[in-house]
């Protein structure tokens, strides 16, 4: 077919539902050579997308919800970009039947969502609320109806307000809360939902949040108290993940989502990849590693020296309880190569020049999500496996013609892709993939200046948008294979 010609059929709107203006019919589809399936996922493959409680929800006084730290954050003058808040960000509590629709006409076959700790307890402890329970039960039924099905996370942050009082993650007791609330919260929706992760990111709110400032609740603790909370948010999920096996229905998975750093070696030789190896484990020493190996390795506990978290034997068995399954957060690669120092590798530096999206951190690297699936599966005997989040951010606009063209995200997601479906091909134990996100959302302390959706959200209005990744996405799902 010569160019003219497929511009012309593409040209044309077939198919219906919203995104058919932006799919090549099923003639171009079929005139266009298979490439002998060599980029094909496994059949039963799960493609999801993600979102999160604060991030998309809105309704924040309603229902029975007790403020959260970012509440409060947020309407700290001078936290976030332009002083936005969640206050309505999607306003998902209330269209979610809409955007589950197009999950529908994306063909999703999984939907990961989080819910809102202090819409279960609007006090973080305590006697639960049954509207925020039922909030949950709704939308997990809907997805199912709608043949979707549901992963929740149980926190994405948005910690009770009530217990950041008492010191939040800084106290001890603040573990117990969390494994009660997710014991209870499992239970309630564990005949409608089969997985649940106890945590998102620990890395992103632990450092983030008390060691940065940039993140609810804002605080720069220092260095000893920050690898004491790390270590009570490591026991947190720990207790969580025996909670929900104690009350949830038997055959109910358990994992978590996490931000491992995506050590990557920077030549594939040898050496490099041995330091790539080396790195996964002690750059998420005290994140991934130490809940996979219920310790601290020496070298993290000796950069740290008397900044070192306490901790007793007891506590370290019940970190490391066993998981179903591990979800990895691939954004950006930590590229690595081999040195003669102690560790055995050192991290690169992205050059000024490294090309990144729209978010200044978002670095693209698509081996990336090659080398961290598989080098955790290889450390730590991973033997299931889900990308949790990935996507980009881009500076979308409205086209002329009322579309949206984010063809940087495209490009990110198809190079991404690629390398997912490499080392699922060598054996890689990865399941599902989790695009983030599928709305434009609330984007923490970027506000709303930052948009990672397939789906445009026109923040005035609550308009969607399918956006071009949106089709490349439909496509990528109905022929279970990347192009
Ligand atoms: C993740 N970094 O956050 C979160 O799980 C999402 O809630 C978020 O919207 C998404 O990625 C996009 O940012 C991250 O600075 C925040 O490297 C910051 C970083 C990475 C991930």
């Amino acid at each position: 077919m010569d160019r003219r010609k497929f511009l012309q059929v593409t040209g044309l709107t077939l198919g219906a539902g919203p995104l058919a203006h932006l799919l090549p019919g099923d003639a171009v589809a079929q005139a266009m050579p298979a490439r002998g399936g060599t980029a094909s996922f496994p059949a039963g493959f799960l493609w999801g997308s993600a979102t999160a409680s604060y991030q998309v929800e809105g309704a924040v006084h309603e229902g029975g919800r007790g403020p959260s730290v970012w509440d409060t954050f947020s309407h700290t003058p001078g936290k976030t970009f332009h002083g936005d808040t969640g206050d309505v960000a999607d306003d998902f509590y209330h269209l979610y039947p809409k955007d589950i629709a197009s999950m529908k006409e994306l063909g999703l076959k999984t939907f990961r969502f989080s819910v809102a700790w202090s819409r279960i307890f609007p006090q973080g402890t305590g006697r639960p609320n049954q509207q925020g329970v039922d909030f949950y039960k709704r939308l997990t039924d809907a997805l199912l109806a709608a043949g979707i099905e549901p992963y929740c996370t149980l926190f994405h942050w948005d910690l009770p307000q009530a217990l950041q009082d008492r010191g939040g993650w800084e106290n001890r007791d603040v573990a117990k809360a969390f494994a009660d609330y997710a014991g209870f919260t499992a239970g309630a929706l564990s005949d409608r939902v089969k997985h649940f992760m106890t945590m998102n990111e620990m890395r992103t709110f632990v450092e983030l949040g008390y060691g940065q400032g940039t993140h609810a609740p804002g605080l720069k603790v220092g260095a000893k108290r920050l690898a004491q909370l790390n270590h009570y948010v490591a026991l947190a999920h720990g207790l969580a993940v025996q909670a929900i096996r104690a009350h949830a229905k038997a055959g109910t998975k358990v994992g978590i989502a996490d931000n491992v750093q995506a050590t990557t070696p920077a030549i594939e030789t040898p050496e490099h990849i041995e330091a790539a190896r080396k790195a996964m484990r002690e750059q998420n020493a005290s994140f991934m590693t130490v809940v996979q190996e219920g310790r601290y390795t020496d070298l993290y506990l000796k950069g740290l020296g008397a900044n070192a978290p306490k901790f007793t034997a007891e506590e370290m068995s019940i970190i490391k309880s066993p998981m179903d399954f591990v979800g990895l957060n691939i954004y950006q690669p930590t590229y690595v190569r081999a040195d003669g120092s102690e560790k055995g590798y050192a991290v690169i530096d992205p050059p000024m020049s490294f090309p990144h999206m729209y978010s200044p951190w978002l670095y693209v690297g698509p081996e990336a999500i090659y080398w961290a699936p598989k080098l955790v599966s290889e450390i730590w005997g991973v033997k299931e496996l889900y990308i949790t989040e990935n996507g980009a951010s881009s500076s979308d606009r409205i086209a002329p013609d009322g579309h949206v063209y984010d063809s940087d995200r495209v490009m990110y997601l198809r190079n991404y892709l690629g390398q997912l479906q490499r080392g699922i091909a060598e054996g890689v134990p990865v399941r599902g993939y989790s695009l983030w996100s599928l709305l434009d959302n609330y984007e923490w302390a970027d506000g709303y200046s930052k948009r990672f959706g397939i789906i445009y959200v026109d923040f005035a209005t609550q308009k969607r948008t399918p956006k071009l990744s949106a089709a490349f996405y439909k496509e990528v799902i109905r022929e279970n294979r990347v192009k």
